[in-house]
């Protein structure tokens, strides 16, 4: 794949095609790899150069969900960390890099599913907003394990990747409602338990997760119900140690209406929200459950070798 079939990649990334926070560091990783597949580069400096541009494209795709730099970082740290510098080696490095982490990230979505299941109970209803994998296998994997739930899931307008959940549970047979995103006060006193993703998580354990979310986790509270997030430890955000605020994206306004048919008028579409600590119970990462306030524990695992490095 050369640097301009990388910035195909983004762009499908962009434009969300290719979505979701695992998925799309999946992706990114796949693109590196491809790379480094396709490389003539002839030596180890003019490919690095070649290879960090491609991670700068692929990290510019999208800016709330930090598991894409963190899936980049993690490639580039290992490929400048391996002894050899011959662009031969170097190539290898990052495809064994990127296979790595691809291997790693869809067997901690699995792990997620087993561990998230253990705290869903027979007869639960269970709200989600958005479509996450990480937070669909939570829900599948108590539903094979027999357990009778049902599902309550919003649209999340504008992408309706709500309609993708839908879809996915219907075909594994879980008794599904669909609602827009309005009514879900309106239903929260029939639901057990809430179960989301995530895109970035703070140190200080704020979720950064699909616009909505912070209203469901309100209407969680007030209604004391469980709140959960199910997500991989690469969507916990290093740089929010060292004081950097995790930016909000802001699509088209195009996505929410036409601006031509709404003159004078400013259509604010803002893709994400921020629910503070206070609102989560736990969360379910693939190396185990733990309160928000663990956040600083796990970005420290997980990244004390970045947090404390050059970025
Ligand atoms: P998984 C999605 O973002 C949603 O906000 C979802 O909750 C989150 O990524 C995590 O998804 P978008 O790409 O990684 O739809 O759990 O904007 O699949």
């Amino acid at each position: 794949m050369s640097v301009e079939e990388v910035k195909q990649v983004a762009e499908r990334i962009s434009s969300m095609e290719i979505r979701g926070a695992g998925k799309i560091a999946r992706s990114a990783a796949g693109a590196l790899k491809s790379y480094a597949v396709a490389s003539k580069e002839t030596t180890g400096a003019k490919y690095l150069e070649g290879l960090s541009k491609a991670g700068e494209i692929l990290i510019c795709a999208r800016p709330s969900a930090v598991s894409l730099p963190n899936a980049v970082r993690y490639i580039l740290y290992r490929v400048e960390g391996s002894g050899d510098r011959k662009a031969s080696a170097l190539r290898k490095a990052t495809i064994n890099a990127a296979e790595d982490f691809i291997e790693n990230s869809v067997k901690a979505v699995e792990r997620i599913g087993i561990l998230g299941s253990k705290r869903i109970e027979e007869g639960d209803t269970i709200m989600t907003h958005c479509n996450s994998s990480a937070a669909l296998s939570v829900i599948k994997t108590a539903w094979r394990d027999g357990k009778e739930i049902k599902v309550i899931a919003s649209e999340a307008r504008p992408r309706y990747q709500g309609q993708i959940t839908v879809r996915e549970l219907a075909k594994e047979g879980i008794p599904t409602s669909l609602i827009v995103d309005s009514s879900v006060r309106a239903v929260m006193k029939g639901v057990d338990k809430v179960v989301v993703g995530a895109d970035s998580i703070a140190a200080n354990g704020a979720v950064i997760n699909k616009i909505g979310t912070s209203q469901i986790a309100l209407c969680a509270q007030e209604a004391r119900v469980l709140f959960f997030v199910a997500a991989e430890t690469y969507k916990f955000h290093p740089e929010t140690c060292l004081g950097e605020i995790v930016e909000i994206e802001k699509r088209d306004s195009s996505e929410v209406a036409s601006p031509e048919e709404f003159p004078g008028v400013d259509i604010l579409n803002l893709a994400f929200d921020v629910t503070p600590p206070e609102y989560i119970d736990l969360i379910v990462t693939e190396k185990g459950i733990v309160p928000p306030q663990a956040a600083i524990m796990v970005i420290k695992e997980e990244f004390g070798w970045a947090v404390g490095g050059k970025w």
